[in-house]
């Protein structure tokens, strides 16, 4: 059925934006068969880093005894600061309070205890069907870190045997600590030393297919700081350029850049003592300029780097712009952003990942992108109705499901 007026189709962009599965392309979830890696529940919810941050606006409290307590103990300080002698409103504290409405929660009775009862009453299976069936989501892919020793011993017992979770291969320690890790890659046997020789360049070839293989890793992942350049003279260029550009081309799988965080700025804050930089967007445009075989994932962190990204999209055909990244997720940077990238590149972006590190948050973090994401369509289909374009119904939806999940399995080519 084409549509002919806005009414029409606002309720037909606000549907599908609702009803369409989605591939959560980057998220810290784990399958149940990792066992307590996988965070869920209401004082995993409360203790999340990005709260932990928003606690400590308020608290004089020294942090080494703050992260010596338990987890509800510390969720008890968090709910009291953030939630009771303060309204909730920043985008991580109104997710707490979305996840429990819609799981059908009182928020109004703001009684923790009563909310913890809920969440004991289930268990993780039981808990992660509910999740994937409220927020909707399809499949999400998950951060895998053969350098977590809890999680390799997983991987190499058990792996992961649940089809909702895909697998990303994150070498982080790889690329920003080789002068640390090559000493663990020695230990479990691949012949490299510190001064990555040919023979350590092959031996770190074979690390990253083996391990890629092992999880049937979707794609190649690494956080990058705002000073990341390639080329440039160092082990990390080298070891990109070298060793995972050639095998994410034999593989035929991407290269996830996520550029521009200052790690532990607040060493004393953990996770949640990250920060950002301005990065040099000049590092894509050379990886994707030079090895247009392979194909590159980016998401950027420092709002002053998205139009440039954007641009650089258009240039590149092998560059695929990903999410609204951590301090970016918020609903009124979340808008710019997607209204700019839908203006620069139409439908080839994958506008939204949730990075949830508690299960409970794909409910949060999806409703909140759903609307905003459904707002901007609705005006950017409008401008084509004004102009004359009769969208049908189908094609609206084959658009949104492209955007949610489509344009991340073409990219991927699975
Ligand atoms: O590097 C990353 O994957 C980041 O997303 C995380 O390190 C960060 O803590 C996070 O979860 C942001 O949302
Ligand atoms: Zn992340």
């Amino acid at each position: 059925m084409s549509i002919s007026n806005v009414e029409q189709l606002q309720a037909v962009i606000h549907q599908e934006v609702q009803n369409a599965p989605i591939t959560d392309v980057h998220t810290h979830l784990y399958a149940a068969d990792f066992g307590e890696l996988l965070l869920w529940g209401i004082d995993e919810l409360v203790t999340y880093h990005y709260l932990i941050a928003e606690y400590f606006r308020y608290s004089t409290m020294d942090y080494k005894a703050f992260f010596k307590l338990g987890k509800s103990e510390q969720a008890d300080l968090i709910w009291d600061a953030l939630f009771i002698q303060r309204s909730p409103i920043s985008e991580a504290q109104r997710g707490v309070l979305t996840v429990l409405s819609k799981m059908g929660l009182d928020v109004s009775t703001r009684d923790l205890n009563s909310y913890r009862e809920y969440f004991a009453s289930m268990s993780t299976a039981e808990y992660i069907d509910k999740v994937f069936a409220v927020s909707n989501v399809k499949e999400v892919v998950m951060t895998n870190d053969p350098f977590d020793d809890a999680e390799r011993a997983v991987w190499e017992k058990v792996g992961n045997n649940d089809p909702r979770f895909k697998a990303a291969l994150r070498i982080d320690p790889l690329l920003n600590q080789y002068e640390l890790s090559y000493k663990t890659l020695q230990e479990w046997g691949y012949e490299v030393d510190k001064d990555l020789d040919q023979r350590s360049i092959a031996e770190v070839k074979r690390f990253l297919k083996e391990w890629a293989q092992k999880m049937d890793a979707l794609y190649m992942a690494v956080s990058l700081p705002p000073v990341y350049m390639v080329p440039e003279d160092s082990l990390r260029s080298r070891i990109v350029e070298q060793c995972v550009i050639p095998v994410c081309r034999e593989l035929d799988i991407p290269f996830a850049m996520m550029i521009g965080v200052n790690k532990l700025v607040n060493y004393q804050l953990n996770l949640a003592g990250d920060s950002l930089g301005k990065s040099n967007i000049r590092a894509v445009e050379y990886l994707c300029s030079t090895y247009p075989d392979n194909k590159f994932m980016v998401t950027m962190l420092a709002r002053e780097n998205q139009h440039e990204l954007a641009v650089t999209a258009r240039k590149f055909r092998n560059l695929m712009v990903f999410g609204c990244w951590w301090f970016l997720n918020n609903p009124s940077l979340v808008e710019e952003m997607t209204r700019m990238r839908i203006e620069l590149l139409g439908l080839s972006v994958i506008p939204q990942h949730s990075d949830a590190r508690v299960l409970d948050q794909l409910v949060y973090k999806w409703d909140h992108s759903r609307g905003i994401i459904a707002k901007v369509l609705v005006d950017k289909y409008s401008d084509a109705l004004t102009a004359g374009w009769r969208p049908t119904e189908e094609e609206i939806r084959r658009d949104i499901r492209a955007l949610f999940s489509q344009n991340f399995w073409d990219f991927v080519g699975k």
